[in-house]
């Protein structure tokens, strides 16, 4: 039965006294949305519970998304949108006194991730359950988030976040699927009846428990599933006796002990460490994951032979690289298959995206560590090794570099991409530019050995998050002009071009963009106390703090704007906010020091009567899904500004268009595929292309110190770092400094540093053409469906896992 406002308050008052045994009017905020929240899961049950059955007659096939982040950030929005029935449950509410955004605006982001790699994630299951595609994630129930970010006094401090302390209404702990993850101990080979077999003993073992959260999809009855594991100990397994010994501790932090294995998301996104603690994270989920998929498959009658046609394990990355010798062990050990078939079955059930090809990202265990936590998986990859590298023999006999390069262990580390690539029958980058790179350059000797392997799918975002829920304004002048086809099929949004000759829909852009602008003003000064303009242009760069990304070129800029603001405070120029957010890893110290120094900025602009009414700079503390979501449809320019090669595609370049800003970009990562979409005229592109990057890499004759020397300008804000303005303290900046002069400039921040602000002079002349500006925005807002999640799922689903949707969509 439809769901109708009576039904829904009826349901709802119902939902909160069964919960809090009082009346709802004396229920807190946060109590209602628990009610609302857990209510609307409930109305999800159904088709949850309806799209579970068709999947158990195996008919179609499958693919569990593994990954060790999910960045969801809040569900309530979206899960009301999806089912349909947002406007109803809002208007319900107004009659019940209560106001629906700010239930929202209580749910604590779902902070699971780091990064783009995590939202991507988030993005796909969206995208999955929305096209009716039978996709699930598996990853890890994170007790603690990725940390809350508090600025105090200008620098980053990290706390906590206890995103659990109030209960998780959308989650469903299912203690019967619980799975065992063994560790440590020893293997032993034993011939029995001509078959070699294995056993594992002395191990530790772990709980898994999963908790399952429904991914709704839009308006099509598909529920889909995340399962998330959290470790625990056995209680049962608790050794009594070793109280008789009096070994309390080892048995109580045992406990602890086992349990800190979903405690916490290592905050690093690329920058690998080889910590014990998070190889043991990742053989978790990947073994209780994989346990419970072939458990259930085989429940539902399917064939082990047949695995790769009814399954497929998409790897996020190489952190549940270990997929694919887990799926050995059990096809081996457990289903007693022989290892050709084995292999066979494993190589076309996994497919790899790699997401970086930042060398200190990629991941490589020692050997021992490996050998020692996880015995019979190295046993295992050991094998795959030594099948693999006498292929290669044959292939390049006496090329020992490349062997060794090529091989999966060498220098006594296990390496995991090489693993990825071997054992996978689809590796694919996630841009074209980056593909490419791969082909060519990181991954070159591998292409050559499988040429067949590698494949592209340029990311996307989900247009349902990040354009519907998030920017209802432009969401309702767009269907207002091209109907509302593009909401399931948002390659129509180009359709919005032809009115953009209209000037009442160029008005009513500039309209929308203008009270977005207000609300995040108003955010903004209950947040940092400072009141910002929304008649300047709002320039964004949101987005993790990382040298490749640059955060330090857009400093500099404004540091030099400053400059030549105190020379001339009449200077001609369109009033600017810079908007910074983003979190630096915790012992990234040149990526705190940046959030200093453009706080040390901010601090010294800010406070400037001569430029106050020309210049703000805000640093937004805890950058984090919800908060993009309100700062990206309030954007008018967004900086994309990595150094050329180095980011792989970047998806906020992509959130930004879509909610009509105007790029500044280099021809990195999709920027590249963006301004093809829009043409040159549509964006505005500086710095070096990626063969002046790579030229450099090789030729080595880049001198930043060259740059310095020959260019006052730049000379002068670089010195401004050193020379006390923006610190007493001169040694403040000091290792900025030293990154950009003593250790020549690794990103190529002073080679750009002109045609940047050339760039930013372009973006100066643009904006005092109103409706010319306005245009762009529009033709960038045109021209986004391409980068749905969508379009993106529909290539992976085709092209790399072959499955099929559960009806047929347009
Ligand atoms: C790498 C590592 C290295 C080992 C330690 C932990 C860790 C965690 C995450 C990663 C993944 C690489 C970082 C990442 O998030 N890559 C981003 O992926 C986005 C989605 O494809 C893409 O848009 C960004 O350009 C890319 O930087």
């Amino acid at each position: 039965m439809p769901i109708t406002t009576e039904i829904f308050k009826k349901d709802f008052e119902e939902k909160f006294s069964k919960m809090y045994a009082k009346e709802l009017n004396e229920g807190s905020d946060l109590e209602r949305y628990q009610a609302l929240g857990t209510l609307v899961r409930d109305y999800a049950t159904k088709d949850w519970i309806e799209t579970n059955n068709k999947y158990k007659s195996l008919e179609n096939k499958e693919v569990y998304y593994f990954s060790m982040e999910f960045l969801l950030g809040r569900l309530l929005g979206d899960s009301l949108l999806n089912l349909g029935i947002r406007d109803i449950c809002k208007e319900g509410l107004r009659e019940l006194d209560i106001d629906l955004e700010i239930l929202e605006e209580i749910e604590q982001d779902q902070g699971l991730g780091n990064g783009g790699l995590g939202r991507l994630a988030a993005c796909f299951l969206d995208s999955m359950a929305s096209l009716g595609i039978p996709g699930h994630g598996c990853g890890i129930r994170y007790k603690y988030g990725f940390f809350d970010q508090k600025i105090i006094e200008g620098s980053q401090v990290e706390v906590a976040d206890k995103w659990l302390q109030s209960k998780n209404v959308w989650e469903i702990r299912k203690e019967d699927k619980c799975e065992i993850v063994k560790f440590g101990g020893i293997v032993t080979a034993r011939n029995i009846d001509g078959r070699l077999k294995f056993y594992h003993d002395g191990y530790e073992v772990v709980k898994a428990v999963p908790y399952d959260t429904p991914v709704i999809g839009y308006e099509n009855n598909v529920v889909n599933t995340l399962r998330l594991w959290s470790a625990e100990s056995i209680e049962d397994n608790f050794d009594f006796s070793s109280f008789n010994r009096g070994e309390y501790d080892r048995e109580i932090n045992n406990k602890s002990y086992v349990e800190s294995i979903s405690y916490i998301l290592y905050p690093e996104d690329s920058f690998y460490e080889g910590k014990l603690l998070r190889l043991k994270q990742q053989y978790f989920f990947v073994s209780a994951g994989l346990q419970s998929i072939i458990r259930n498959y085989k429940k539902n009658g399917g064939s082990i032979k047949k695995l790769h046609e009814k399954i497929s394990i998409h790897i996020n990355d190489t952190h549940p690289t270990l997929a694919i010798p887990e799926l050995m062990r059990i096809l081996i050990d457990e289903e007693e298959l022989e290892w050709d078939e084995a292999w066979n079955i494993t190589k076309n059930t996994v497919s790899y995206t790699n997401h970086t090809i930042l060398a200190e990202a990629l991941e490589k265990w020692p050997v021992n560590m490996v050998q020692e936590l996880l015995p019979r998986i190295y046993m295992i990859i050991e094998e795959i090794n030594k099948r693999y590298c006498s292929m290669l023999w044959d292939k390049y006999p006496g090329e020992w570099h490349k062997i060794s390069s090529m091989a999966i262990i060498s220098d006594n580390y296990v390496k995991m991409a090489n693993l990825a690539i071997v054992g996978s029958h689809s590796v694919n980058g996630v841009a074209k530019l980056h593909t490419e790179i791969l082909k060519n350059k990181e991954m070159a000797d591998f292409y050559e050995f499988y040429p067949n392997k590698f494949n592209n799918k340029t990311n996307g975002i989900t247009h349902r998050r990040w354009l519907i829920r998030s920017n209802p304004d432009l969401t309702a002048l767009l269907k207002d002009t091209i109907g509302d086809e593009f909401i399931k099929n948002p390659m129509k949004l180009v359709n919005f071009k032809e009115h953009l000759k209209n000037k009442n829909v160029i008005e009513s852009l500039y309209k929308i963009k203008y009270k977005n602008k207000e609300k995040l003003a108003k955010e903004i000064y209950k947040e940092k106390g400072i009141v910002v303009d929304p008649n300047s242009i709002f320039d964004v760069h949101v987005k993790r703090i990382h040298a490749y990304k640059r955060q330090t070129l857009n400093c500099l800029r404004i540091m030099d704007l400053y400059n030549r603001l105190l020379e001339n405070p009449n200077l001609d120029m369109v009033p600017r906010t810079f908007i910074f957010g983003g979190k630096a890893a915790p012992g990234y110290h040149l990526a705190k020091n940046t959030i200093q120094l453009i706080n040390a900025i901010a601090d010294k602009v800010n406070n400037d009567p001569i430029v106050k009414d020309k210049i703000k700079v805000i640093m937004m503390d805890n950058y984090r899904v919800s908060l993009a979501e309100k700062i990206i449809r309030a954007a008018d320019v967004s900086e994309q500004i990595s150094t050329t090669t180095k980011e792989a595609s970047g998806t906020s370049n992509m959130k930004f268009m879509m909610n009509g800003a105007i790029t500044v970009a280099t021809l990195d990562g999709a920027n590249i595929e963006i301004r093809d979409e829009v043409t040159d005229d549509n964006i505005i592109i500086f710095g070096l292309t990626s063969d002046e990057v790579l030229n450099y890499y090789k030729t080595c004759d880049y001198s930043s110190f060259d740059i310095y020397n020959n260019d006052s300008r730049i000379k002068k804000v670089l010195d401004n770092l050193i020379d006390g303005k923006y610190s007493e303290d001169r040694n403040k900046f000091r290792d900025i400094y030293d990154s950009l002069l003593i250790y020549n400039d690794e990103f190529f921040v002073l080679r750009d540093f002109n045609d940047y602000i050339k760039a930013q002079e372009r973006v100066d002349k643009l904006y005092r053409d109103k409706e010319k500006w306005q245009r762009i925005c529009g033709i960038n807002i045109a021209h986004s469906g391409i980068f749905s999640s969508d379009r993106t799922i529909r290539e992976y689903s085709k092209e790399i896992w072959n499955t099929k949707a559960l009806y047929k969509s347009e």
